[in-house]
């Protein structure tokens, strides 16, 4: 990166890049979602986000659904960094796995982004598809209620990929994205969802693969390691406070969080403010 030799980089991330931002991933012991779902009442942990079992009994997904709708947690240094990479002219793309928007709320424009999981943003019948305003279906999940279709009466959801839905068109991207790519960096993820984890394994052979995670995953298991695998083991957020000092872009990485935190807390003073004002 230092000589200016990559110039197409794309990022690969999974939950662990948002555990610094306080939301649990799925799989880490003790801490991850998958270790505390007793108080969801589901028979094994991958059953809340099966589509099958939602249209069966959607509340469990819907309790599970208001602590992870966006607006309680900010985007941490690891956000901040891809979006340093996007500023500097060097982010062909990232793809994430995580569905709770931090990307965006960092700044990382939509046409960098492919959110491979769906999002919160955007609700519509789990059935038959017909969109559903995603204010009203935020209300209701936050108040206990199932939003339902007006179409078919259908149970709605947000559009997040559940296991047996079809992925967002915009993840066909890669096909377009990994061949170009000239540094893979993978980030907080196990790679065991498919068909995204395979992604890392369409960049040209000569690519460079980074891997930074607390522990080696998917390709980066093998040993000995493919040539130009390298991996980093670690705390996410100190591996890549380190990788910004190492190119020398702590500051920018920094300064970019400063100035964007702050317009965020002015908005929503603003809108805070705004109600007092106009009475
Ligand atoms: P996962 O299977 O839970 O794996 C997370 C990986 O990140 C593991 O290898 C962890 O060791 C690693 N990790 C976690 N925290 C850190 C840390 N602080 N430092 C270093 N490494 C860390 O999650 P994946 O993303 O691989 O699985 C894909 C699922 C998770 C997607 O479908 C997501 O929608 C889903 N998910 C998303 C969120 C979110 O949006 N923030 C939260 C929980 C689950």
């Amino acid at each position: 990166m230092k000589l200016g030799r990559c110039k197409n980089i794309v990022v690969v991330t999974g939950a662990g890049i948002s555990t610094a931002s306080g939301i649990p991933d799925f799989r880490t012991p003790g801490t991850g979602l998958y270790a505390n779902l007793e108080k969801y009442n589901v028979p094994y942990p991958e059953s809340i986000f099966n589509i099958d079992f939602f249209t069966n009994d959607p509340l469990p997904f819907f309790s599970l659904a208001k602590s992870l709708y966006p607006g309680n947690h900010r985007p941490n240094y690891i956000h901040y960094f891809i979006r340093t990479l996007h500023q500097k002219g060097l982010l062909l793309r990232t793809y994430t796995q995580n569905i709770d928007g931090l990307e965006k709320l960092c700044g990382i424009p939509e046409d960098k982004l492919v959110e491979a999981h769906g999002s919160f943003a955007t609700a519509s019948c789990h059935l038959c598809y017909t969109p559903y305003p995603s204010d009203e279906a935020k209300e209701a999940i936050m108040n206990d209620q199932v939003p339902t279709c007006s179409f078919c009466a259908a149970a709605v959801k947000p559009d997040v990929v559940f296991f047996g839905e079809d992925l967002p068109q915009k993840y066909f991207l890669n096909s377009e994205d990994f061949p170009k790519a000239d540094l893979l960096l993978i980030m907080g993820t196990s790679l065991q969802i498919e068909p995204f984890a395979s992604l890392v394994n369409t960049v040209r052979p000569s690519v460079p693969r980074l891997l930074l995670n607390r522990d080696p995953v998917g390709p980066f298991t093998k040993v000995p390691l493919r040539k130009k695998d390298y991996v980093e083991l670690g705390d996410l957020e100190d591996l890549v406070r380190r990788f910004a000092q190492m190119l020398g872009w702590n500051e920018d990485v920094e300064e970019m969080m400063r100035a964007q935190e702050a317009a965020m807390s002015s908005t929503s003073l603003c809108q805070q403010s705004e109600p007092q004002t106009r009475s």
